[in-house]
């Protein structure tokens, strides 16, 4: 393979970090206000050859989004020249999966054009809020990883980061949730089916990505070097998304890749006519980047996977490389303008690929070329879980990418003698360092791959990287001691804080100073507040009115009508056995057992709020969806409990809908088995709106309990050690937790005897019986501090001001959750750039 196979037509449009912040416009600006309104109204008639009088909703955003993205333009070009003027070093994030959610708030706000595009719209006698409800949720991803991309994405361009992310151009993201007689089902996701106004199709910018064939080896200069003859090629072209930071300052493109088949007239070359041959090719290409996986936790170890991977890596790293060389023209000068963040293992090919790069194609030494791969790279874990740790069965790796076999094997020969001196004569250690897994058929571990081939590996919270050193890495970590690192993950305060909750960022631009905006460690200005009678009034008062609007959203998408004035309790994530919303269904039907049983009782109203999708191959998870809806039926229909529990199911979750009910919530549910949870992002996004937070100590709830006070939060249940060492012990005996706890034993057999499933004693046997003879993830163990901490919080909540003081504390020790933070610890330990200061 030479130069010559990596085709580059034209001249990229380079990666752009803008300076300079084109000024907020005040939506009484006369002059600037009509100035929008014509610019929409021309980009209406150009655009959708239309008049106003009968455009669409649609119509309307397309011609708003299409006038704010010329906007981020001007600043978007301004600045590359800039920095490639400067020589800065830039950033790359590579990740499968970015869940942006809709771009158009999030462009204006950061801009500072949102009040004035809503005058704009308004005096055109555009509805804003059913405008805005038409631009579908980018939803390339599947949760917490996906959208944790995305957050890091805005902070690195607020901050100044030059770089961007890549990525795949899904054409159906993550599936469409419908509950039908509460039973998940899944649908197309088709976001792209009207055009992307956000997006700009870089038609120059095309790269060959190959598979298969064999590897040639070939005498030259007294040594030897390899010649891959790859078997297929696939095209892969750009699509670039602008990502525009705070205060419009910076932007940065989040450039993804679309697969194609190699166009026809170079098809001929390869199929020598066979059109039949010729189809099928293109099928087989276009399937690449068809759709995300729908998974969240599971290596689900197929092809296709694999062949996404390198597809998007393989095309990133030319573009890169290309860039750099363009730029600086020395190929050992790498590591000094380049740093690539790798987002879980699924770029881990990005090791042998660089390699490749460096030696085969540009014909670098490999001893020279290792280090500079490894001062380049580094790599961020998100599970500990095993089932999700990804490894590929080395006869399948080895016919997809035969050179990166070889290449893997050369690195896992350096690494291995390497343990060997210094380990000498522990063959344990070799056989759990090295990168191939020889237990059960062969197989590449990604995880291994993308530590050795990295000079950092962070975990995402404290707890999750001690217990990387720990666990799956403990040997790895001995090897290299100071390789692993922590970065607590964060959240962007611009989209879940002044977006989703604009009122209660009045309330703190108020109590804080504006300076607050910038620097969110003057939330903490609210703890000598908190104990104000009419702060807690008014923080109150805009919960109340976010509960409002979530109960319409709840009446409009579940159907049912709930009370603002109850507890709005929330569990919102992925739909998995280890985060236990089995734990909170138990505790729901136990509470709705003790109300039957004292209907009389001054109990607290609650409405217990669920959403999340679970993996369409995820029985027990789908399960959980059916009875959550089960439940919610039968509560929600029972007249003897007089409206005080209520059950919700919401439908389709997604980035949208979460910024309707985290300013909703009161009581953030973080109830995962303590060490599965990695961090969790939502916790923090419930806490930063004013929820409290009922929670086991895991993940990220650690470091929350200490910056908000560990009074301030409530804390149950066994901790990450006593998991452990109950597990290894063999000593959690779920029947005899049962028969301790006759409320659990109440509820359980009543699940079991049909009561939820109209007498249907099966239905939910697969999930209650696993309970009863393993309860993997620990729920028959934390119940009873559960069911105990809940009816503690409804004694807090009787108190409003009490719950009203609480919530400001939790406010007020949120800063360091900023992924402004993550980044900046990022920036100056991992990738040695600097940022600006925000
Ligand atoms: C792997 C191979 C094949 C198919 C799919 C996958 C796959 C895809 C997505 C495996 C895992 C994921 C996603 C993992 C994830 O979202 N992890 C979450 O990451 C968050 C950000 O760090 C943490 O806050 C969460 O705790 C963690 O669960």
């Amino acid at each position: 393979m030479n130069d010559s196979q990596t085709r580059q037509r034209g001249k990229a449009v380079g990666i752009a970090t803008a300076r300079g912040a084109p000024p907020a416009v005040s939506p009484h600006d006369e002059d600037a206000l009509s100035a929008i309104k014509s610019e929409i109204l021309s980009r209406l008639m150009l655009g959708a050859a239309k008049d106003a009088s009968v455009a669409t909703q649609r119509d309307w955003f397309v011609a708003a989004a299409s006038v704010a993205r010329d906007r981020i333009i001007r600043s978007w070009l301004a600045s590359e020249r800039a920095d490639v003027a400067a020589g800065r070093k830039r950033v790359y994030y590579l990740s499968l999966e970015f869940l942006i959610g809709r771009l158009y708030t999030d462009v204006l706000s950061n801009l500072g054009l949102k009040k004035a595009f809503d005058a704009a719209l308004g005096d055109l006698g555009v509805d804003l809020n059913r405008m805005r409800d038409t631009e579908p949720d980018a939803a390339l991803g599947n949760g917490g990883l996906g959208r944790l991309a995305a957050c890091f994405m805005e902070s690195m361009a607020t901050l100044g980061i030059p770089g961007g992310g890549y990525g795949i151009r899904y054409d159906h993201g993550l599936f469409r949730q419908v509950i039908k007689d509460g039973w998940q089902q899944e649908y197309p996701e088709t976001w792209l089916s009207f055009a992307n106004p956000w997006e700009f199709g870089r038609a120059e910018v095309v790269y060959d990505v190959h598979f298969g064939g064999h590897v040639e080896t070939v005498a030259s200069h007294g040594g030897e070097h390899a010649v891959w003859h790859p078997g297929e090629t696939v095209e892969a072209a750009a699509f670039d998304l602008p990502i525009i930071g705070f205060h419009g300052r910076h932007a940065n493109p989040l450039r993804l890749w679309s697969a194609r088949a190699v166009d026809p007239l170079r098809l001929d070359a390869f199929n020598s006519g066979d059109h039949v041959g010729a189809l099928n090719e293109q099928m087989r290409a276009e399937a690449i980047s068809k759709v995300l996986y729908p998974s969240d936790a599971t290596a689900a170890g197929r092809e296709l996977r694999l062949r996404q991977e390198y597809f998007f890596v393989s095309a990133s790293l030319q573009d890169i490389v290309r860039r750099h060389i363009e730029t600086f023209g020395d190929l050992r000068a790498l590591p000094d303008q380049v740093a690539i963040q790798l987002n879980d293992t699924h770029p881990s090919i990005a090791v042998p690929e660089l390699m490749r790069i460096l030696v085969d194609i540009h014909g670098m030494a490999w001893d020279d070329a290792w280090p500079l791969v490894n001062a380049t790279l580094s790599y961020t874990n998100h599970t500990l879980l095993p089932e999700a740790l990804e490894s590929w069965p080395v006869p399948l790796f080895e016919r997809l990418l035969p050179r990166h076999q070889q290449i893997v094997y050369r690195i896992n020969a350096d690494h291995l003698s390497v343990a060997k001196q210094k380990f000498p004569g522990d063959d344990a250690m070799m056989a759990s360092v090295s990168l191939i897994d020889e237990n059960d058929g062969r197989h590449v571990r990604m995880g291994h791959l993308a530590f050795v081939g990295s000079h950092r590996v962070n975990g995402v919270s404290a707890l999750h990287t001690d217990l990387m050193r720990k666990t799956v890495f403990r040997d790895l970590h001995a090897l290299y001691p100071d390789r692993i690192v922590n970065k607590t993950n964060g959240i962007t305060f611009r989209r879940w804080l002044y977006q989703a909750n604009p009122a209660l960022t009045r309330l703190l631009r108020d109590i804080c100073g504006r300076e607050m905006l910038d620097d969110p460690s003057r939330l903490a200005h609210l703890r000598a507040q908190s104990g104000d009678a009419a702060l807690q009034d008014r923080v109150t008062a805009i919960k109340r009115a976010n509960k409002v609007a979530l109960s319409n959203m709840i009446a409009e998408h579940a159907g049912v009508r709930v009370d603002p004035d109850a507890l709005f309790d929330v569990q919102i994530k992925r739909i998995h056995e280890y985060k236990r919303q089995l734990l909170n269904l138990l505790e729901t039907v136990a509470l709705y057992n003790a109300i039957r049983l004292e209907p009389d009782r001054a109990w607290i109203p609650r409405v217990k709020i669920f959403a999340g999708k679970a993996a369409a191959s995820y029985t027990q998870a789908k399960l959980i969806i059916k009875l959550a809806n089960d439940i919610a039926a039968t509560v929600n229909a029972d007249p003897r409990i007089r409206g005080l529990l209520k059950v919700i199911f919401l439908p389709n979750y997604n980035v949208s809908c979460a910024e309707t009910i985290i300013p909703a919530a009161d009581l953030s549910e973080q109830i995962s088995t303590a060490g599965m949870e990695a961090s969790g992002t939502g916790n923090m996004k419930l806490s930063l709106n004013g929820a409290l937070t009922v929670g086991t100590y895991d993940g990220a709830n650690v470091e929350i309990a200490e910056h908000v006070g560990r009074e301030n939060i409530f804390i149950f249940g066994l901790t990450a050690q006593e998991v452990a060492e109950r597990r290894l012990a063999g000593t959690h005996d779920p029947r005899e937790e049962i028969e301790n706890v006759p409320m659990l034993r109440h509820a359980l057999a009543q699940i079991e005897s049909g009561a939820y499933s109209e007498g249907d004693a099966e239905r939910f046997k697969p999930l209650i019986g696993s309970l009863r003879n393993a309860d993997h993830y620990l729920v028959t163990a934390d119940f009873a501090a559960y069911y105990a901490m809940q009816r503690h919080i409804d004694e807090v909540w009787r108190k409003p001001r009490e719950w009203a003081r609480l919530a400001l504390l939790n406010i007020a020790g949120m800063a360091y959750f900023s992924s402004d933070r993550s980044i900046r610890e990022y920036a100056d330990d991992i990738w040695r750039v600097p940022v600006s200061s925000g």
